[in-house]
């Protein structure tokens, strides 16, 4: 995932608003947790958010994106508070884009600068798919993890093999300089069997088509795995909902994946391990503390031994 955001122009300003447009299935809860994760980085990164503004849309104005009201509303606004940008949590077309900076009177920096694409440059594809060809040949197993963004894939990897952790912060600086897609060897096991883990960018939600949209990434490693642990990050308001959205979506996958998907659980610390529990089976676990993740990964052993 490019952090591509910071050295974008219109994000060097200093402060900034974020807009947003709210589905009408869309809770108060999806709308803060979009806007405090993209606070969260953009304060790291030494902007300050002067507002916080959404609208109530079904989908996007054809012309603007936003409605022609709202826009000069928040032009009024945005004049008031000295913000040099919008930042829209979307991906308006080149042409919204532009109408809506010129009913804005500022640059916009939409979601197409900071959020993965769903695309692949084919030469990357191409180097990673001979790679898996080469394991499963010499039938090395595979397991990936897939989820939400910030659900906490990366913090589960390093507990689980022992890489470095990501520096905490959501969504695009962990990623500076990491590979988008990381793969090492699962540890334990017995037998001389090798398993090897890997970690892929999140699924990042588009308020436009009203889905998750999975990475070019996600997608490929999945499709040849032997397990995907679904990462879920329990300590979100809307954990079950997300769950059940991603769920759906990995299933309708070109007809399924043919893996099997292990629901994982985590950020447990921040929640206990009671919470969210339904009838179906999962793995409650914490990346940061490490509580679980033994478990966890004996299962993936023995599951390896019986399949
Ligand atoms: N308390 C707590 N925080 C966690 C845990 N796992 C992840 N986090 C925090 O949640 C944020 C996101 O974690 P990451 O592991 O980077 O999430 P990710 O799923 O890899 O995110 P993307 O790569 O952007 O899709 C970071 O700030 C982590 O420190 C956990 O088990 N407990
Ligand atoms: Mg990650």
């Amino acid at each position: 995932m490019p952090a591509r955001l910071l050295r974008d122009r219109p994000v060097r300003a200093r402060r900034v608003a974020l807009v947003r447009l709210r589905r009408p299935d869309e809770g108060p809860w999806a709308i803060d947790a979009a806007f405090d994760a993209l606070e969260e980085w953009l304060t790291a990164a030494g902007r300050s958010v002067v507002y916080r503004v959404w609208q109530r849309r079904r989908a996007p104005a054809p012309a603007t994106y936003l409605g022609r009201g709202k826009a000069l509303q928040l032009r009024a606004l945005c004049d008031l508070g000295g913000v040099e940008t919008v930042v829209l949590d979307g991906t308006p077309t080149p042409a919204q884009r532009s109408n809506l900076e010129a009913l804005l009177g500022r640059p916009v920096a939409d979601r197409s600068m900071w959020a993965p694409s769903g695309a692949m440059p084919p030469a990357a594809s191409r180097t990673r798919t001979l790679h898996r060809r080469a394991r499963r040949a010499r039938g090395t197993r595979s397991v990936v993890l897939v989820g939400c963004a910030g659900a906490g894939k990366s913090t589960l990897f390093a507990a689980i093999t022992r890489a470095p952790r990501p520096a905490a912060a959501w969504p695009a600086p962990q990623n500076r300089g990491r590979p988008a897609v990381m793969t090492r060897r699962l540890r334990g096991g017995t037998g001389s069997r090798s398993v090897l883990l890997t970690d892929t960018p999140g699924l990042v939600w588009s308020p436009e088509r009203g889905s998750w949209i999975l990475p070019a990434e996600a997608r490929e490693e999945s499709r040849d795995a032997d397990f995907i642990l679904h990462v879920i990050d329990g300590s979100h308001p809307e954990a079950r909902r997300r769950a059940c959205q991603v769920a759906r979506l990995l299933r309708s996958e070109d007809g399924g994946p043919s893996a099997r998907v292990v629901q994982v659980w985590t950020q447990a610390d921040r929640v206990g391990t009671d919470r969210g529990c339904g009838d179906e089976a999962r793995w409650i676990v914490s990346g940061r503390t490490g509580l679980g993740c033994d478990e966890l990964i004996a299962h993936l052993w023995s599951a390896m031994e019986r399949h």
